[in-house]
């Protein structure tokens, strides 16, 4: 192998690499990402509300704190 042939490959990869560090959300809390459909129990979705200050995904809409009280809890 040819010494730029390594070089152009280490570049795809560093290329590669960035891609996907740049194309990962920064946080779940910054848009609204999920509705209670997206979860399968009620626990899944309070994980993911209590993740974020703000009920940003709008799992709360009677805001007592409990997220999709309309799934079924696994307990
Ligand atoms: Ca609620």
């Amino acid at each position: 192998m040819k010494p730029y042939a390594l070089a152009i490959l280490l570049l795809i990869f560093v290329v590669l690499i960035v891609l996907i560090f740049a194309s990962e959300p920064v946080s779940t809390c910054q848009e609204d990402l999920y509705n209670c459909n997206n979860f399968t129990s009620q626990e899944a979705a309070q994980e993911v509300f209590d993740l974020c200050d703000e009920d940003v995904h709008h799992l709360d809409s009677n805001n007592d704190g409990i997220a999709c009280e309309s799934l079924t809890t696994t307990q």
